[in-house]
């Protein structure tokens, strides 16, 4: 009998064992604060996983940036070093002259029209230009819309940014965006944008209201001009080879997870965006509506040329974005 038992035991554990082993944790990298929208929907993802794969996979999230910054982080998660993340697609625009489409300025023309496009059969060539660089797409997130923000002036035209230091993420679209526009383009890390402003190493930046606020930079920066002149989706992404080694069964899952955490994110969303800008009113913001954008969007025909002159294979496809939203 204690045989019996023992072997029975021994056997319990060793399958315990063995699928501990086969279920190693993925790694997230998350860039955002626990109590962000990008955050709640990764939270979810790793949930879900694991309870309807019933533990065969496990995910876990690391928020608030402690994995290392945006770019080195798609490179990891390029490597499999890490395992999956949310990416803005600014970053991964840098190393995806598909995904770079989405950063060429005012190219969507709303929100609505962004995703249905991210999700149609141009988006579908884009994801094709994301999973070339190493990441498989498994959801689309919502990140609003960029605008400028500066430490003591309203910006209304382009000659308000003339010559002021705008704090940008490292892409040279936006390089050429903020030097279009006349003003100084400074790439930076997010984490340094907080003390670059509050010291004046940098007179503004641009970013979505819940990014505004949560990072903090309403506090040294409290005028908020609506350019919105980036419409970025962001991307629930895992590393490629690590997608392609799942079962079938495992990979409808981790797809089905990632639509659903994504829709969960931009109902979030839409609810951080109110209470940002409620509380960046509240701590003195002023927010400046911008009725006029033509004078922007014209001075931005350099940054496409420019474009199309180092990608003339994605003509086409630009053509297509634009003739979908006339
Ligand atoms: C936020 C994005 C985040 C970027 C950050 C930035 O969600 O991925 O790193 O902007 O400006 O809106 O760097």
């Amino acid at each position: 009998m204690k045989t019996i038992t023992t072997a029975l035991v021994a056997g319990a554990m060793l399958s315990l064992a063995v699928r501990a082993a086969d279920a190693r944790e993925w790694r997230g990298w998350n860039i955002h604060p626990p109590e962000y929208p990008v955050s709640t929907g990764m939270e979810y993802f790793a949930e879900e996983v694991g309870k309807r794969s019933n533990g065969e996979l496990e995910a876990k999230v690391f928020h608030s940036g402690v994995l290392g910054d945006q770019p080195d982080a798609i490179e990891q998660v390029r490597e499999g070093a890490l395992d999956w993340a949310v990416f803005n697609f600014g970053p991964i625009g840098a190393v995806s002259p598909e995904a770079n489409i989405a950063s060429l300025p005012f190219i969507f023309n709303s929100v609505d029209s962004m995703f249905e496009l991210m999700e149609g059969p141009v988006g579908e060539e884009i994801a094709d230009g994301v999973r070339a660089i190493g990441l498989e797409p498994l959801g689309y997130f919502d990140s609003g819309a960029r605008s400028f923000y500066h430490r003591e002036r309203i910006i209304e035209t382009p000659a308000d940014l003339d010559g002021q230091k705008f704090r940008v993420m490292g892409n040279q679209l936006y390089v050429d965006m903020v030097n279009s526009l006349g003003g100084n383009a400074t790439p930076m890390p997010y984490a340094d944008v907080f003390q670059a402003l509050s010291t004046g190493v940098i007179d503004g930046a641009e970013n979505n209201y819940p990014s505004f606020e949560s990072s903090g930079h309403y506090e040294a920066a409290k005028f908020y001009s609506n350019s919105q002149h980036l419409i970025l989706p962001e991307c629930l992404c895992m590393n490629k080879d690590l997608y392609d080694s799942l079962s079938p069964e495992q990979q409808a899952l981790v797809k089905e997870v990632g639509a659903e955490a994504a829709l969960l994110q931009r109902e979030e969303w839409a609810k951080r965006e109110e209470s940002s800008k409620a509380k960046v009113l509240a701590a003195g913001v002023q927010i400046v509506e911008i009725e006029d954008k033509t004078p922007f969007q014209e001075m931005m025909q350099p940054v496409y040329d420019k474009f199309l002159e180092d990608n003339p294979q994605l003509s086409d496809l630009i053509d297509r974005v634009r003739e979908a939203q006339q």
